[in-house]
């Protein structure tokens, strides 16, 4: 059966991360996964989570099946995290939220209700976004075309050409947009360019999916969802995939959610029954631990209060290595200017090195980062921060 079967290539980017993993250096410094890690080089377990962990330990409950839709509580909370508590949206009951494996699950679901219940078969994403994004639209029935997203003379977003392509799509075209903390380029829309965007693919009747996975990584929890709450004022319906993998640091648990805004509460109520209906073909129903560690902790307002501090500590600690990373790249005699990494968002760097200088460093350095030359800050620290400069300038020689 299986004798001809070819194998499937290697994910590109954690597949680095087994390749980091199986180096033996004591110098090895790993910026490949959009993972976060901390001073010390560890993904952290976030002292709240900690805390609904013991909660959760004592409150000894069974491991019965959960709800198709998840944890009702966490569906609650991701709609108050990307509209904010007092919105019209929550308010009026016009948008479902099912709980899903990680943001990609989310983006799953998605495409498999807009393919199989509404019968779309064209996306469109980012060029470049991240992979996932092509796979999974492909692998759910879809065509899969790109808007240009990333002028790569000037470092920036190459917003003509991306509202060109975005104008030229066929109606009912599902436009995948990264909310926040664009992944891989780091760069995000201004506040005018999402105007302008929104109102084009109003115009030309498009489906627009925001996928945030990054909430909280940029400047803050509200202002990082500013892009869904345009969307959500300007009253027409969307898709939204979000994540809780990074901002408790929760990525095994595979916790995040994907959120229908409709027009009205009764069309909510039957896209979240169709919404299910995929859930149930797919995996039955989620998982029910790392929904009750993010109910634990956003259902306590003293807990909530000190996650939305580990979660600014998490965003400024990259932002300070974004800072000496330049400075330490002028230091290290870089040839070419690296204060743009300054002025990106998120938790990614396009860097601009060639597969060629990602190689090198690789090979000769032990520093691991991803094909396309994007590079995870969160890697960086105090300690190797300064070996990272050297040899970044090295591999430009
Ligand atoms: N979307 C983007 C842009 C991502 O970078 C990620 C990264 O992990 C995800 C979605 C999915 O996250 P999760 O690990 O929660 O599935
Ligand atoms: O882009 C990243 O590094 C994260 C993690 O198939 C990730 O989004 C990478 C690849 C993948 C799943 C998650």
């Amino acid at each position: 059966l299986f004798e001809k079967i070819p194998a499937a290539p290697e994910d590109p980017i954690l597949g680095v991360g087994q390749q980091f993993k199986a180096d033996p250096r004591a110098e090895k410094v790993n910026l490949s996964v959009g993972v976060y890690q901390t001073e010390e080089g560890k993904i952290p377990v976030l002292n709240v989570v900690r805390e609904a962990e013991t909660r959760l330990y004592k409150a000894n409950k069974p491991h019965g099946y959960g709800p198709i839709s998840g944890n009702p509580d966490v569906d609650h909370y991701i709609q108050e995290l990307l509209f904010g508590k007092d919105s019209e949206v929550i308010a009026s009951k016009r948008a479902c939220t099912v709980q899903s494996l990680g943001g990609t699950g989310a983006i799953k679901l998605a495409a498999d209700l807009l393919h199989v219940v509404l019968g779309k078969n064209k996306a469109a994403t980012s060029a470049p976004t991240w992979g996932n994004h092509n796979t999974i639209f492909k692998q759910a029935g879809y065509e899969v075309s790109h808007y240009r997203y990333y002028n790569k003379e000037a470092g920036t977003i190459d917003f003509d050409h991306l509202i060109g392509d975005i104008r030229a799509l066929e109606a009912g075209t599902v436009v995948v947009l990264h909310a926040c903390c664009h992944n891989p380029t780091g760069l995000d829309f201004s506040e005018e360019q999402w105007k302008t965007l929104l109102d084009v693919i109003v115009e030309r009747g498009l489906t627009p999916l925001l996928d945030i996975a990054y909430q909280g990584f940029d400047k803050g929890l509200d202002e990082d969802a500013s892009s869904i709450r345009l969307f959500a004022k300007a009253g027409i319906s969307f898709l939204v995939s979000s994540s809780f993998s990074k901002s408790f640091s929760l990525y095994g648990e595979r916790i995040g959610g994907l959120t229908v805004v409709t027009q009205n509460a009764d069309e909510a109520a039957r896209v979240l029954s169709q919404v299910k209906q995929m859930a149930r073909a797919n995996y039955s129903n989620p998982p029910l631990y790392g929904a009750a560690l993010v109910a634990t902790v956003l259902g306590d307002p003293k807990l909530r209060a000190e996650w939305e501090q580990e979660l600014a500590a998490m965003r400024n600690r990259i932002r300070e290595m974004r800072e000496l990373l330049a400075e330490a790249m002028k230091k290290a005699g870089s040839p070419r200017d690296f204060s743009f990494v300054t002025k990106q968002d998120g938790m990614f760097s396009f860097t601009g090195f060639t597969p060629e200088q990602i190689e090198r460093l690789k090979k000769d350095y032990g520093i691991y980062a991803v094909a396309n030359g994007r590079i995870c800050i969160a890697g960086l620290n105090h300690k190797n921060i300064e070996y990272v400069a050297k040899a970044f300038t090295a591999v430009q020689k």
